[in-house]
């Protein structure tokens, strides 16, 4: 048996860059929320894998970008501190994007850095590959990355190449979870945010970063169903009338939706129930961002 490796790989990147697909991808299981909107992920989730006799645990994080509100800035700062946390930093570029601004302040900040990153390229399945070249020249002159891989988190390719490398290179170890763990984050927090996921998919505008969903209730019951009760949050009586729509049509499509990721998700029947509530400071609220695990005075 060769000896035991772990190790804590953060994944960073501008929102939108791929980060919780890639996740998901590595470990071959849907435990962050994905959508096309920016900014989706608000905390850091783990997702752990096992490649050979290395235990690798990825670190989701929220995208890095230059924040406005104090949820933004808690969310950046969770990202960062994530990577600092971290024994590798994996950062993400969206091929189709290049480096744009908010891959540049982060270029910058990780030169900071007293070791090299390991840079992923991603969604390659968008670009022809004589643009990809340029931009990992222009990027790997940048001098802080090694190795630099190309990849698409959503079809897969390169993916099992960046896992290899980790699997070899993270420090000699125990493995710090059990073989089976495949996350850190409790039921009520991932069911939380399966809601939150068609939130950001079936609103549109500010109605999505106007919203927190949290799990309120959770009742296991005898027939191996679970009862789950949810309250999401909004800032202003006109987004309830949104996310209800007309004759709640909206809510229930939602719900639905929710319901059926989440029976999936958890292997179980799933009766799921949501509440509208405004308030409108939730985004200033203590309260609210201990649930989502995130640190108010960041
Ligand atoms: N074509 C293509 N699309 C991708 C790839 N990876 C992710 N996407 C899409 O990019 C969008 C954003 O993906 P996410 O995984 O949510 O990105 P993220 O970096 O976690 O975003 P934030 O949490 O907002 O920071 C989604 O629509 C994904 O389907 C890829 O390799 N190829
Ligand atoms: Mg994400």
């Amino acid at each position: 048996m060769p000896p035991t490796r772990c190790g804590y790989v953060a994944l960073i990147g501008a929102p939108n860059s791929g980060k919780s697909t890639l996740l998901n991808r590595l470990v071959g299981r849907k435990l962050a929320i994905v959508t096309p909107k920016a900014q989706t992920t608000r905390n850091r989730l783990l997702g752990i894998a096992i490649e050979g006799a290395s235990q690798i645990v990825f670190v989701d994080t929220p995208g890095i970008f230059a924040p406005r509100r104090r949820l933004d800035r808690a969310m950046v700062a969770a990202a960062w501190s994530g990577a600092a946390d971290a024994d590798e930093a994996l950062l993400l570029v969206d091929a189709s994007r290049g480096i744009d601004r908010d891959t540049r302040r982060i270029l910058d900040r990780l030169a900071g850095r007293s070791h090299r990153s390991i840079l992923a390229l991603n969604k390659i399945d968008l670009v022809p590959r004589e643009s990809l070249l340029g931009l990992t020249d222009a990027l790997s002159r940048e001098g802080l990355f090694d190795p630099i891989f190309m990849i698409s988190g959503l079809k897969g390719d390169g993916v099992e190449d960046v896992k290899r490398h980790l699997a070899a290179s993270l420090p000699l170890g125990p493995w710090l979870f059990p073989e089976d763990q495949l996350s850190d984050a409790p039921e009520r927090l991932i069911a939380a945010e399966v809601t939150r996921e068609q939130v950001f998919l079936q609103l549109h505008d500010e109605l999505p970063y106007a919203s927190t969903v949290e799990t309120e209730q959770w009742e296991d019951k005898a027939d191996g169903s679970v009862r789950i009760e949810q309250v999401i949050y909004v800032q202003r009586p006109s987004q309830r009338a949104i996310v209800l729509g007309e004759g709640g049509k909206r809510i229930k499509t939602i719900g639905a939706r929710a319901r059926a990721e989440l029976g999936q998700m958890l292997e179980r029947r799933v009766h799921l129930f949501l509440f509208v509530k405004v308030r409108q400071n939730w985004i200033d609220d203590r309260e609210r961002f201990e649930a989502l695990g995130l640190d108010y005075d960041a």
